[in-house]
């Protein structure tokens, strides 16, 4: 088997890289020290995380001179996301950081005002028509990142770079850029189902290198070679009463049959789902443990195992959640939240989800005053992974007030459903353990007290909703978005694909997530993105 070298300085998410290359009939061998770099023909610099940490990571390790003299010997070189703009001379990132200073212009952050940041999801990778790397037009391709090169026509150029670049509001930014051995993206191919396989083969066999040209990009306009609207398909997965691990799904989170034996709903298994999901074009596959781990030691979490399987047929981002706090394993041995965390990422995982554990550091951070100390599980995670790699997900539940917005201290929201006796005005209440315990905590304190913490995404759930096919809470939807710049999912109560289109066009959300609709075999993915399609907005179609 063909080797590639991968840089190993970080103890990254990088297994979904390695299933890729994999899958391409390639075979990794790590660097880990500067000396093996020369060993290396092709290289690959992963990144992920914060552009400070990987550069210090390099420097201190001793990596940047056996990095740079790979580059000049005119080996084949790539880079990507935190990768590629390592080549940059710098980022507003971290100002005191140095890059390699290959590429010469520094990085800026995405602005807020208009959109939410980190930019999560699919765009394009426009070459204006020139030959980069197989990239194609048609094709959109798998992003997450806070700071970007902003496109300025021929500066890149005018340094003998080809580029590509995607649009994300008004903002042009580069996408990938190619000059001679080097190649370097800011998405992810490993996670852009089979257009980054296709990309990712190019560079491997060499024949992406051939014929670079992109011609400089055309002005791009959004609509079309903007971000698509992100669907995602989610799995609620759980032991049932056999003992076998199984997707299910609730009706306002109860999972058991209606009957008098009231089974654990058992609607498949879940590594098979995921890949038929993946195939219908889901833009993302979320797991949710929902009854965490009972009594099993951490190393034999079974969600570990479904994870290695599945992403290795899987090409889009995997997240899994439930779980993730410190806790004491069945030894007696404390493992912290981190640690379940890097399980997680080792296994596959792209991301993780905290559910209970955020509300109550939420608590706290609001008990000591909104300080934080940098020992939540979502400080931990979001240093050493980076925000992307952190959703928090929340269960919250409508709690009604009859006296309008004076009668509680809550965030609350003059809703167009009134409640059982009539009261106009509502607030959402945050619940842990699956629903099961309400606290006195409302979704805004929630989600701006863990975008403080370093989240970098919301997903949003809501138990009046769940399973009952009626659409989503617009209403809680729009109140979240208003309160904070990061991404939000939208999730709880897709019947129809019509609903995808009313959350997408009457609220801001930047994704959203159906589960029973799917399950039930109602609707596949597909026909949402056709319908979502009809409807004008803009979606990723799965490439076979
Ligand atoms: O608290 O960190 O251990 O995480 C537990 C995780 O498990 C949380 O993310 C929590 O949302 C989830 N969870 C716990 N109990 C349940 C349950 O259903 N009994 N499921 C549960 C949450 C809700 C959504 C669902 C959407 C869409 N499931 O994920 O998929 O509501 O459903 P629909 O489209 O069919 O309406 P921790």
């Amino acid at each position: 088997m063909p080797t590639v070298h991968l840089l190993d300085y970080v103890a990254g998410n990088v297994r979904s890289l390695v299933n890729a290359i994999e899958k391409l009939g390639y075979e990794v061998d790590w660097i880990k020290t500067p000396e093996d770099v020369p060993r290396a023909e092709k290289l690959i610099l992963p990144g992920v995380g914060h552009f400070g940490h990987c550069m210090s990571q390099l420097a201190q390790a001793g990596f940047l001179p056996a990095i740079k003299a790979h580059i000049e010997s005119g080996k084949p070189f790539m880079g990507i996301c935190v990768g590629i703009q390592a080549l940059f001379e710098g980022s507003s990132e971290d100002p005191e950081v140095p890059g390699l200073g290959v590429i010469k212009s520094s990085l800026g952050r995405f602005d807020a005002t208009d959109k939410a940041v980190p930019h999560i999801g699919w765009n394009s990778a426009n070459t204006g028509g020139g030959s980069l790397y197989d990239l194609r037009p048609d094709s959109k391709y798998y992003y997450v990142h806070t700071y970007r090169e902003a496109y300025k026509k021929g500066e890149l150029e005018s340094q003998g770079w080809s580029v590509a670049t995607g649009t994300y509001g008004g903002e042009t930014f580069v996408g990938a850029v190619a000059k001679g051995n080097i190649y370097a993206t800011q998405f992810h191919p490993e996670k852009s189902g089979v257009a980054g396989l296709r990309t990712l083969r190019a560079f491997l066999t060499g024949e992406g290198a051939k014929n670079l040209g992109a011609a400089a990009p055309a002005p791009t306009s959004e609509f079309k070679d903007g971000l698509t609207r992100r669907v995602i398909a989610c799995l609620d997965v759980r032991t049932n009463d056999q003992g076998d691990l199984v997707v299910t799904k609730g009706d306002q989170y109860d999972v058991r049959e209606k009957g008098d034996d009231r089974d654990v709903r058992n609607l498949g298994k879940p590594v098979e789902m995921a890949k038929k999901y993946y195939e219908a074009g889901a833009d993302e596959v979320t797991f949710l443990n929902i009854t965490s781990f009972r009594d099993c030691p951490l190393a034999d979490l079974p969600m570990l195992e479904i994870l290695r399987q599945t992403s290795k047929t899987v090409f889009v981002p995997l997240t899994v959640g439930g779980g993730i706090r410190d806790t004491v394993d069945t030894d007696g041995t404390k493992v912290s939240a981190l640690e379940i965390a890097t399980m997680y990422f080792k296994s596959g995982a792209d991301k993780v989800s905290i559910g209970s554990d955020a509300v109550l550091a939420a608590e706290e951070y609001y008990s000591l005053g909104k300080k934080l100390f940098g020992n939540t599980a979502i400080e931990q995670i979001s240093r050493a992974y980076g925000n992307q790699a952190v959703v928090v997900s929340i269960d919250p539940k409508r709690v009604y007030v009859p006296n309008g917005r004076d009668a509680t201290r809550h965030a609350t929201i003059e809703t167009k459903f009134p409640g059982p006796k009539g009261e106009n005005y509502c607030w959402y209440a945050c619940t842990i353990k699956g629903g099961r315990e309400t606290r006195d905590m409302d979704v805004v304190e929630l989600v701006q007290a863990v975008e403080a913490m370093g989240a970098g995404e919301i997903l949003l759930n809501c138990i009046d909703k769940d399973g009952t096919n009626s659409g989503f809470d617009l209403e809680l939807i729009e109140q979240v978005k208003s309160a904070i710049e990061i991404p939000v999912i939208a999730s709880s109560g897709a019947g129809i694909p019509a609903h995808f289109e009313e959350v997408f066009n009457k609220t801001r959300t930047d994704a959203a997530l159906g589960a029973g609709m799917f399950h039930r075999g109602e609707y596949t993915v597909s026909q949402v993105k056709d319908y979502l399609q009809e409807k004008g907005l803009v979606v990723r179609q799965y490439e076979g």
